[in-house]
């Protein structure tokens, strides 16, 4: 990558980086109150620092770690960035930057204990919406750097298919504007007009609705970018192939359709929205599965056949020869097998009758630390081992490869643990998101407190992991030697497989999402509105 590119994406890993230092440490203190094994001094609140963990982790690392990479990733595959792309770029930076500021500040401030979900009836001070306002709008800006690179390479190349690492990062900024729209209408129309005092009570459902329209191709917006890497440079750093590019461009488009007409299996328990709704989300959920198993699937197939080719006999005999010393792979690896469990639970909780044994248990809870904190977390330490010294021309040397391994196993085990906890006692009933080890001399609950201790003992593993790390990330950004890295962009296993020319027609596939988008949420909506504004009873739904 030229220089000037390389700054703006390295700004965006650093800063990244920065957020998943200070959440870390907030993430290790809230585990330990839940355990009752510390107390906070006076003045600080158990839900303000679960706020600081899951703002920083999840909303900031997250959306800093894509955007450097994917920037990164379009700018390879198309020749670099222009002047006016690079522009866009620090554009986002700025305002994403201007907002996290604000936004933890208001957060330390007690002003915004409002957890990452920060939906009504909790409310915060005006600028924590603000702050989430320039975080998303910086976002925005990202996208459009991208999506001009994007056009720009296709204009000078008419006829051909768009680089695949280009496509999918195409389609992932895409997913992730027309996401953001509902969290921007939320922010815009009802939290801050409504946190200002200019009017005096809010509609909470239509406020959950408007947020789990965003959340959870929230979580798409997660895992695509753990697919780029899965499906394009993965092959690439085990010395294979991409199995299909017109399977995977397929799989992204399957996301783009169906990661937002879903929301409502996120509100399967709550009143004011009619059971065929939910009814229909659920389905629409079961759908968007289907990509993830077209990723296993795919990936299964790359890595049985580079173990061939390297001389792996019998039924199992190729997984043996997959590079195991190689944390560049080693990590996503883990990743991608903590997503088998973390897949079979998201389907669970899909279920109607499933989620209401689960819902608001810290069964959640371990679902997102095995989908988000493994699956996604992982694949982007194995990515930082490359793209940081890529970006600051240096080299992982064989002794940080070591270290990194030893952080991959600690991060790991420490999952396991807190995760596997949090299942298991989420079933016996836990509740998430809630600052109490004991509740009084209660039987039940006193069942759960040795739980919350394992989940803190993986806590104590996961912060050692961070500061290792973090450790890891300064090492490459300022001490690791100089020298040229790579970045990894595997080929096609069939050199002459052409991807069908309608997977790149946006016209149709925008149209396509915007009319789900429509009918599973454009009736339920006016539903609400007319139906149940605040103060209503409850509806009948049957
Ligand atoms: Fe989820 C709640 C349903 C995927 C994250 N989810 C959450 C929350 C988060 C989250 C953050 O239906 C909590 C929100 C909150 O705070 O309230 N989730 C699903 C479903 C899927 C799913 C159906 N979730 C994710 C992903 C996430 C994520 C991905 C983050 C990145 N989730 C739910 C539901 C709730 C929910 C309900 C609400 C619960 C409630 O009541 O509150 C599916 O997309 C999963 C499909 C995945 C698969 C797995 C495919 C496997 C692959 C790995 C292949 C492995 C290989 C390695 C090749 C079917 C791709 C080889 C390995 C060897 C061992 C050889």
């Amino acid at each position: 990558l030229d220089p000037a590119t390389a700054r703006v994406s390295l700004y965006h890993i650093l800063v990244a980086f920065v957020a998943f230092g200070i959440a870390a440490l907030a993430g290790v203190i809230q585990g330990l109150v839940r355990a009752g094994m510390l107390t906070l001094p006076s003045g600080i609140n158990y839900y303000q620092i679960l706020t600081a963990h899951g703002v920083l982790m999840g909303l900031v690392f997250t959306t800093y770690f894509i955007v450097g990479f994917l920037l990164s990733g379009v700018a390879k595959t198309t020749g670099g960035l222009t002047a006016l792309e690079r522009k866009l770029a620090w554009i986002c930076w700025i305002l994403m930057t201007i907002g996290t500021v604000m936004g933890t500040i208001t957060i330390l401030q007690n002003n915004a204990t409002v957890l990452y979900t920060f939906y009504a009836p909790l409310k915060a001070s005006p600028f924590f919406y603000i702050a989430a306002a320039l975080i998303v709008v910086g976002s925005w800006f990202g996208g459009y750097a991208m999506f001009a690179a994007y056009a720009r390479w296709c204009k000078a190349n008419k006829g051909q298919r768009s680089p695949l690492l280009a496509f999918m990062a195409v389609t992932t900024m895409a997913l992730w504007q027309i996401a953001t729209l509902g969290v921007a209408a939320e922010v815009l129309f009802q939290l801050i007009p409504w946190s200002l005092g200019w009017v005096p009570t809010i509609d909470v459902v239509l406020s959950r609705t408007l947020f789990w329209y965003f959340g959870h191709p929230l979580v798409y917006f997660w895992l695509m970018p753990a697919y780029v890497v899965w499906y394009v440079c993965i092959p690439k750093i085990i010395g294979g192939k991409v199995f299909s590019d017109t399977l995977a461009r397929l799989s992204f488009i399957l996301f783009l359709l169906f990661s937002t007409p879903v929301g409502f299996h996120h509100q399967l328990m709550e009143p004011g929205i009619s059971a065929h709704w939910k009814f229909i989300h659920v389905i629409l959920t079961l759908t968007v599965a289907l990509p993830s198993m077209m990723t296993a699937f795919s990936m299964f197939a790359v890595f049985e056949r580079r173990g061939r080719e390297l001389g792996g006999k019998a039924l199992f005999g190729w997984f043996t020869k997959l590079p195991w010393k190689d944390v560049r792979f080693v990590a996503p690896f883990i990743g991608m097998a903590a997503f088998i469990p973390g897949g079979a639970g998201g389907i669970i909780n899909a279920s109607n009758q499933l989620n209401a044994i689960v819902h608001n248990t810290i069964w959640v809870t371990g679902h997102f630390h095995l989908t988000v904190a493994t699956t996604v977390a992982l694949t982007f330490f194995g990515v930082s081992y490359w793209l940081i010294p890529q970006l600051t021309g240096r080299v992982l040397t064989p002794k940080v490869n070591r270290i990194g391994m030893f952080q991959t196993g600690l991060w790991t085990v420490g999952m396991l643990l807190m995760s596997g906890a949090m299942h298991h006692v989420g079933l016996l009933g836990a509740p998430r998101r809630t600052a109490f080890a004991e509740y009084g001399t209660s039987q039940v609950p006193l069942e759960w407190l040795s739980y919350n201790k394992i989940a803190a003992v993986g806590g104590y593993l996961l912060f050692f992991a961070a500061v290792l790390m973090i450790g890891i990330v300064i090492n490459l950004v300022f001490f690791a030697p100089k020298g040229e890295t790579a970045y990894p962009i595997a080929e096609t296993a069939d050199p002459k497989e052409v991807a069908p020319a309608i997977l790149e027609r946006w016209s149709i596939w925008l149209t396509l999402t915007v009319l789900l988008l429509v009918l599973a949420y454009g009736y339920p909506i006016y539903e609400l509105l007319v139906n149940a504004p605040p103060g209503s009873p409850p509806i009948r739904t049957w």
